[in-house]
């Protein structure tokens, strides 16, 4: 017999894995999963009907490499054209002749400033504490300080607009926590989006936490404005449980948001542009759902779906959530709608028993946040008619973990959190696929044995 039949798993971690989201006793796909080869034949695609587009948990993951390579295939399956994704490119296309406004002169400046003044640092390797990027002069700084205030001001009109739930159609790429990764966020735009936000066919929806525990909060922050405010209808920001106040000004998190203005710019004014730009994160956008089917969040499911919603969709509820939004309103609000939103987490199989009835339980992250259950996660579906929640707010080992059958999505941006071993990954929601990208894994494969990888190991031990 030849050994044909027994697959040897490659060395790469690229492949395919689905999971029926409807057996309760469907287990969670390990990182073995990942070793999977692909699918060979993709899943026809039924163009043009929004409706008939179902998501399974069918997930393709590809690792890129320094040069975002294995990104080309991913683009390329979105760019290679189904009559979906090419006929929402041709409407794009069409809708957005742009206007040549003050704001968008002030983004383009934005940008662009960051683009020719703001650089790598070479041989930088995500040491903790230590910059990835540096301005060239003292006068590049002075001139992006200058521009904050007034972009500040410009991005909160564009976030204005949006809804509290943004509804959104696919395809959409989805990033999550970012942290000041500023690195991180280029490399991801040197992967997808480099020709520009109006080159792509996809939306860009990110899960929040920009800011905090990374060296360029600032200018990170001012790129994702930027790109709002060129990109209104394409670009979307959703809110973390750091653009408050409450967490980017506390100094325990070395640093944070505060004292990364604090490094650019003199002090007063360096309060200043923090503030403001604290005035433009309480207009932001609390969820976001992806063709009806799939929502998305930066902490998870709200304690609220609890009580009988018949006449009052979470949908509805969430819209109804005033803005701005502040510290106080969001621990005040009896129904802690917000909170959940952006701070829970889904419980782990010891914190489950701990659920009443698979419902919700303590968060040791304290105060009054929450984790959900396997029950919760249940009504959260059947209330919504949402098949899957992609959030983010954990930094799993590989950048994406899955959990409660495969329904939650956990994805994380920013690779090397808090100086410890993560990768980034990237989610394209289309056609009824998930397809995950992961940066290179942190620690060669070789070099990790299968006894001290713990599953447990896929939350960092930080706080966050
Ligand atoms: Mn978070």
């Amino acid at each position: 017999m030849s050994s044909l039949g027994k697959r040897k798993a490659p060395l790469e971690r690229t492949g395919t894995f689905a999971v029926d989201p409807d057996d309760p006793d469907a287990t969670v796909p390990s990182s073995e999963t990942f070793l999977e080869p692909e699918e060979p034949a993709a899943k026809k695609a039924k163009p043009g009907s929004r409706e008939k587009l179902k998501y399974a948990t069918t997930t393709v993951i590809r690792s890129l490499d320094g040069s975002g390579a294995s990104s080309v295939s991913l683009m390329s399956t979105l760019r290679s054209a189904s009559f979906h994704t090419r006929k929402v490119l041709q409407q794009q296309l069409l809708n957005e002749q742009k206007k040549i406004t003050p704001e968008v002169k002030l983004a383009k400046k934005v940008l662009g400033l960051l683009a020719k003044s703001f650089v790598e640092v070479e041989g930088y390797d995500y040491e903790p504490k230590s910059a990835s990027h540096k301005w060239k002069t003292k006068k590049n700084i002075k001139e992006f300080q200058d521009l904050l205030i007034p972009l500040t001001e410009a991005a909160t009109k564009v976030l204005k607009e949006d809804t509290m739930l943004v509804k959104l159609q696919s395809p959409t790429y989805v990033l999550g926590d970012l942290h000041g990764n500023y690195k991180d966020l280029q490399f991801f735009k040197k992967s997808f989006w480099n020709m520009g936000i109006d080159m792509s066919p996809a939306r860009f929806l990110f899960l929040g936490d920009y800011v905090d525990r990374g060296p360029h909060s600032v200018e990170l922050c001012a790129y994702l404005f930027g790109l709002k405010i060129l990109f209104p209808t394409r670009v979307f920001l959703l809110r973390g449980n750091h653009e408050f106040r409450a967490q980017n000004g506390e100094r325990d998190y070395d640093p944070c948001f505060l004292q990364n203005c604090e490094a650019l710019f003199r002090k007063a004014q360096a309060k200043k542009i923090w503030d403001e730009f604290n005035n433009a994160f309480e207009y932001m956008p609390l969820a976001a759902t992806i063709d009806d089917k799939i929502f998305c969040c930066h902490g998870g499911i709200p304690r609220i779906i609890q009580n009988e919603l018949a006449d009052n969709p979470l949908v509805r509820l969430i819209d109804e959530i005033p803005r701005p939004l502040n510290d106080d309103q969001v621990d005040q609000a009896e129904d802690f709608i917000a909170m959940d939103l952006l701070w829970a987490d889904p419980a782990t199989q010891e914190e489950e028993s701990n659920t009443e009835d698979g419902w919700f339980g303590v968060n040791e992250r304290g105060g009054d946040i929450i984790v959900f259950g396997e029950r919760a996660v249940q009504e959260f579906i059947k209330h919504t008619g949402c098949t899957h929640l992609i959030r983010a707010h954990q930094p799993p080992k590989h950048g994406i973990e899955y959990c409660k059958s495969a329904r939650i999505v956990t994805v994380f941006s920013s690779s090397h959190y808090c100086g410890g071993f993560n990768s980034a990954a990237i989610v394209l929601v289309n056609e009824g696929r998930l397809r995950v990208a992961t940066t290179k894994p942190v620690v060669p494969a070789d070099n990790v044995s299968d006894e001290s990888e713990e599953e447990d190991d896929v939350i960092a031990e930080e706080s966050y």
